[in-house]
């Protein structure tokens, strides 16, 4: 990777970083539905909405960024000349409510929108846990900062999946789940080294996975094959971290990040990151059924 594309990297996951304080100083008072819907047709938080604000506002004014889009936005926003950055800036917003994890998921591409998985040249997500921390893959690694007062401290650097897994999480309402994903899901539970994490927010149940060594998926349903998280936002975003750490993702029959976009932005996917082990399970047990979504 060149100089000049690093430090314009390196700049919008400053910039993410420098706005997470005031992202989640809003939350309080924010609680609330925004009552407007999302372009996916999702109630919207006061809080999705002014993140993705803030977000457009600070990285739409940076001089290596061509195209601001989001989650919470119907069109690309064209802003100048670079890079496009994608964004869910409140990825599991539901969460608040209940006050539970939640996190920003920024992605960078070298190309117009919709991208490619390939035309990833980096990738972050902030989580606001009790502490806020930023994971950022850039250049075949990523590292692991704490983010105090909008400045990134490294805490781990060269973040590794740890070989034995150990946590998985899997989303959405078990009786739309397609057999074979059932099966594979009964697998995994029935494991004496595998314990149940999940937490309802992408972000927050992805980091669990890259701590402990794992799986989450957010798979196909039997109502809706494409599953229920973006292509452009989250799914590219979150393989090329996990698969720069180590691990692998999966759509159910291949690497997300060679998912062929389409020319929806908001184009759905079906998700499935952690150790390679139980990526190619799944993938075996998925290939084996005739229900599977592929
Ligand atoms: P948002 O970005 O709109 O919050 O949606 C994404 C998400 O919240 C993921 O973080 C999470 O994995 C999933 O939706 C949970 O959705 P549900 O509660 O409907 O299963």
């Amino acid at each position: 990777m060149d100089g000049k594309t690093r430090a314009t990297v390196e700049e919008i996951f400053e910039t993410v970083a420098e706005a997470s304080p005031e992202i989640r100083a809003g939350l309080p008072s924010r609680r609330l539905k925004s009552g407007s819907e999302n372009p996916s047709g999702e109630k919207q938080m006061a809080a999705d909405v002014f993140a993705d604000d803030l977000l457009q506002a600070r990285l739409g004014n940076l001089d290596g960024v061509g195209q601001y889009a989001s989650e919470e936005r119907a069109e690309v926003d064209d802003v100048g000349e670079g890079f496009s950055v994608t964004v869910d800036p409140l990825d599991g917003s539901s969460n608040l409510k209940p006050n539970n994890t939640m996190g920003t998921v920024v992605g960078i591409y070298d190309a117009p929108l919709p991208a490619t998985g390939e035309d990833l040249v980096g990738a972050a997500y902030v989580l606001f846990g009790p502490v806020s921390t930023m994971m950022c893959a850039v250049d075949g690694q990523v590292d692991e900062y704490l983010v105090d007062n909008g400045v990134r401290n490294l805490v781990t650097e060269d973040v590794a999946l740890p070989d034995e897994p150990s946590v998985y999480g899997f989303g959405g309402r078990v009786p739309e789940w397609f057999d074979d994903f059932s099966a594979f899901a009964d697998e995994v539970a029935s494991d004496p080294s595998m314990k149940l994490r999940y937490g309802g927010a992408m972000i927050g149940d992805v980091n669990q996975v890259l701590t402990y060594g794992g799986i989450f998926s957010y798979p196909a349903f039997t109502n809706a094959r494409e599953g229920k998280l973006r292509l452009q936002y989250e799914g590219y975003p979150v393989a090329y971290i996990m698969e720069t750490a180590g691990g692998a993702s999966s759509d159910g029959t291949q690497s997300i990040l060679d998912v062929v976009k389409t020319d929806d932005i908001h184009a759905r996917v079906p998700v499935h990151v952690g150790n390679e082990s139980l990526i190619e399970k799944l993938e075996s047990m998925l290939d084996e059924s005739v229900d599977s979504p592929a």
